[in-house]
């Protein structure tokens, strides 16, 4: 496990907290995005689960679940990105921009963290788990369709509209870009299919909390699974 790199931006230094993550992790690239987009800086430490590290005592201790990512402010231990994001915005962020501060918009918000925590990521981890851990050397079908289907649900979602959780980019955008452009790399979003999912992806990509938080861990993602997978034998639904 390692300190990582502060950031270049100057930004809201908070030294009580820090962040055990890997890149390559889509909820940890969610609380990562996160912290940017509210330009807060904390002590980030990079864990390597390809060693189990995520699994050792110094962490089992943070975390029954073993799983990433795991924050820590003082005393407060949280080991979920949904909660971690929704803390680190209502404790640290003033404005509401990216978590409403109104009962109405906040709960928009949770809903999509909600949709993202039951569907999409689940089917991430269907997907990739067995490729990633269990030598599987494709995508499985019936996890290309729960992706698929995901996707048409994403693209009824933004009938009418530009960002999925109101007028601006919200933590819920956030959330579900995190997962989305992992599940881009293993089950591309056909523009033709779902235009306004691919539309929306394209503007997150310009963020630049996605720019400076996502991209290398994508990138990372993107790199291992090519090594894992036999590309000629992606399937499609
Ligand atoms: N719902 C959790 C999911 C966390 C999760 O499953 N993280 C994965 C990394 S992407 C993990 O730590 N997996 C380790 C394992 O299952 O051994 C969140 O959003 O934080």
């Amino acid at each position: 496990m390692g300190i990582s790199g502060s950031k270049k931006v100057i930004s809201h230094g908070l030294k009580h907290c820090t962040l055990w993550k890997a890149d390559r992790s889509p909820p940890c690239r969610a609380v990562m995005m996160a912290l940017d987009a509210l330009n807060l800086s904390i002590t980030e430490v990079d864990v390597n689960m390809d060693k189990g590290e995520h699994r050792g005592p110094e962490l089992a201790v943070y975390n029954p679940l073993q799983t990433l990512p795991i924050f820590k402010d003082r005393e407060l231990i949280l080991n979920d990105s949904h909660a971690i994001t929704s803390y680190l915005a209502a404790r640290y962020c003033n404005s509401g921009k990216f978590l409403p501060k109104d009962p109405g918009g906040r709960a928009i918000i949770d809903q999509l963290m909600h949709y993202d925590s039951s569907i999409l990521y689940p089917r991430f981890r269907a997907a990739a788990y067995p490729i990633l851990y269990q030598n599987c050397k494709y995508v499985m079908p019936q996890q290309v369709c729960a992706i698929e289907c995901a996707y048409r649900d994403l693209e009824c979602m933004l009938v009418g509209r530009t960002w999925l959780g109101g007028s601006w980019p919200t933590l819920g955008d956030i959330t579900i870009a995190a997962t989305l452009s992992t599940l881009n790399v293993m089950v591309p979003v056909d523009p033709q299919r779902y235009p306004r999912l691919s539309s929306w992806l394209y503007r997150m990509s310009e963020e630049i909390y996605y720019i400076t938080a996502n991209k290398k861990g994508l990138g990372e993602f993107s790199r291992r699974l090519g090594e894992l997978l036999e590309v000629n034998k992606r399937v499609t639904c």
